[in-house]
């Protein structure tokens, strides 16, 4: 770490609790805290440092923690699956799991007694929560479609694998890469949708091909170059996207093209580089765009082949995010061929014990023992025969993880709110489906809305990439402070991504359902069921 990173005197009281020791020193005290229990803690490792394990204190539930696994790519074993609904069942106190934004699973309930028990079990099925919170590199999301998708471009599963290795050794933790200044988001795709939302995250790579007939840009403003007429697939790469209370960016182009070979080396060297330069004075100001503005892009990219050892080529002139963002919901076939993949809506990503044993056996008796999850918080089950459809559509599961939701069901992502969440300034889970199945019984769709709750600035929940994007606040109503809702739209995902922004401040929840009901009409085509039922 550089000396101005380090001076004592700048330092704010997450950057003073790190220096006195690492948040992954925990991981050798886990028994420790099992025999002492939750209340008899250091408060620092409780509320803090157990992060660096995956585990989270909530205020919200005083001793029940959240557990926050790593699924790499988002696929799951259905024997890993299975573990996890175990570790529910027996270990979670009133325990659910939720999929995340970002491809992942979280377990709720658990008790810190139980800890040592549950760390053996994830181990038995390679399953590891190490470094999935605080100032560490989160879950890596990749191609949900990955080694599936017909027009797939590269099969991202091996380099996000590889990726999580080199950054938590191999899960079992990597002290190089656990003091960052602040989280760290990464995503590789390598299809043509951008099913990742790699606009928002710190460090992203999307498919692009050099050389053949295409020209490619020259660096730093130069002439465009001409490149070897060998067409060679890799990835352009972004830099400096993430939401954050106060400010939100979408990623910007490093200038630079990898191989795939070299996407471990540039995730180590730009993660070097932030953790020795980021800002850590201030943690609203630490995320890696702000050290980006502090030096200007030229300095940063240098930086980052310094530490690579090598130069980086130029971006390729265009990248293949070419599709509009599908949802995966539904019966598609695979590359495979006589293979299918079946998206399972899932409500605001909510999951039980029950549910995860459930997907688990029909992932095993239909698919091939495997699972994967999408950021928009549901369930893939892959590699189904044509001859086994039948019978899998109708399994009493698919009455409730649906693969043909109605339209605004299908398009609706949530964060966690208040019922677990302190930071939370509203209740999310639970209000976003109520408002939309009413919704749904006033109004007829044509298109599809993707509406995206979060209970607060902090957007978890991404209301800046959906087409209303509805964000927690609290608003006076008849002199009372009532939970409210800030309004975004315009986010577009897929080609040509870009943010929503913020349309209508302060929208008291109770006032809302009237509020969409019209957004949805003059925007989104939506016709009242009466209107459409006389035919009018
Ligand atoms: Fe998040 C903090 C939940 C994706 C931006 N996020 C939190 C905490 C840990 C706060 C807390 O301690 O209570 C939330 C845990 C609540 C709980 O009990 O579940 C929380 N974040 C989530 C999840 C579970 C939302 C969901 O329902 O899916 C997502 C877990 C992803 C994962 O598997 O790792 C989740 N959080 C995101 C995303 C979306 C993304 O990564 O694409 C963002 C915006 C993107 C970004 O980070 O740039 C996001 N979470 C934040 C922030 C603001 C970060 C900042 O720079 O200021 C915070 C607050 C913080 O870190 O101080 C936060
Ligand atoms: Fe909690 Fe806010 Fe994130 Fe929702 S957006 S999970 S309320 S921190």
């Amino acid at each position: 770490m550089t000396d101005a990173a380090t001076s004592k005197a700048s330092l704010n009281k997450f950057e003073k609790f790190k220096a006195e020791k690492d948040g992954l020193a925990v991981k050798a005290e886990i028994e420790q805290f099992a025999s002492i229990g939750w209340e008899a803690m250091d408060e620092t490792d409780r509320d803090h440092r157990l992060k660096w394990l995956g585990v989270f204190f909530r205020p919200v539930t005083p001793g029940k923690f959240m557990m926050r696994l790593r699924m790499p790519n988002g696929i799951i074993t259905t024997h890993q699956m299975r573990v996890l609904g175990e570790v529910l069942q027996r270990y979670g106190d009133d325990g659910s799991a939720d999929i995340t934004t970002r491809q992942n699973i979280q377990l709720r309930g658990i008790r810190i007694e139980d800890l040592p028990e549950i760390f053996q079990k994830f181990a038995a099925v390679g399953l590891t929560s190490i470094q999935s919170g605080m100032d560490n590199v989160r879950n890596i999301t990749g191609d949900p479609l990955a080694g599936l998708d017909t027009e797939e471009l590269f099969d991202t599963r091996d380099l996000v694998h590889q990726v999580q290795d080199a950054i938590t050794n191999y899960g079992e933790g990597n002290p190089e890469f656990t003091n960052l200044p602040r989280k760290f988001n990464i995503a590789i795709t390598g299809g043509r949708d951008n099913s990742v939302h790699a606009e928002i995250n710190d460090l992203a790579f999307v498919p692009a091909f050099k050389g053949g007939s295409r020209e490619s840009v020259g660096a730093h403003g130069c002439a465009p170059v001409q490149e070897s007429q060998e067409k060679e697939f890799g990835f352009n790469i972004l830099v400096g996207g993430f939401f954050s209370a106060k400010r939100c960016e979408a990623a910007v182009p490093l200038d630079a093209w990898v191989a795939p070979e070299d996407v471990v080396a540039v995730c180590k060297a730009v993660l070097e580089v932030y953790r020795d330069n980021g800002l850590r004075a201030n943690r609203q100001k630490a995320r890696l765009m702000w050290l980006i503005d502090e030096w200007g892009m030229e300095k940063f990219r240098l930086a980052v082949e310094t530490r690579m050892g090598k130069s980086l080529r130029s971006a390729a002139a265009k990248d293949e995010i070419d599709w509009e963002k599908r949802d995966h919901i539904g019966v598609y076939p695979q590359k495979q061929p006589g293979l299918n993949y079946i998206g399972l809506h899932v409500p605001v990503g909510r999951l039980y014990a029950q549910d995860m044993f459930e997907v688990a056996r029909l992932a095993e008796v239909y698919g091939s023992g495997e699972i994967r999850l999408t950021v928009e918080q549901n369930i893939i089950i892959p590699n189904i025969p044509d001859s086994r459809l039948g019978t899998f559509l109708a399994e009493p599961l698919l009455q409730r993880f649906s693969i043909e939701p109605e339209t605004l069901t299908r398009g609706l992502v949530s964060c966690t709110g208040a019922q677990f969440c302190n930071f939370a300034l509203i209740e999310t889970k639970n209000r976003a489906l109520a408002t939309i199945k009413a919704l749904e019984a006033e109004l007829r769709f044509t298109q599809p809305v993707r509406i995206h709750w979060t209970g607060c600035p902090n957007s978890c929940g991404q209301p800046q990439v959906a087409d209303i994007g509805l964000m927690g606040t609290k608003v006076r109503k008849d002199g009372k402070a009532v939970e409210g809702v800030d309004i975004y739209m315009g986010g577009k995902v897929g080609k040509d991504a870009h943010l929503g922004s913020c349309i209508t401040k302060g929208i008291p929840c109770d006032d809302l359902q009237p509020v969409l009901r019209n957004l949805l009409v003059e925007h989104f085509g939506a016709r009242p069921r009466q209107e459409v039922a006389i035919g009018a």
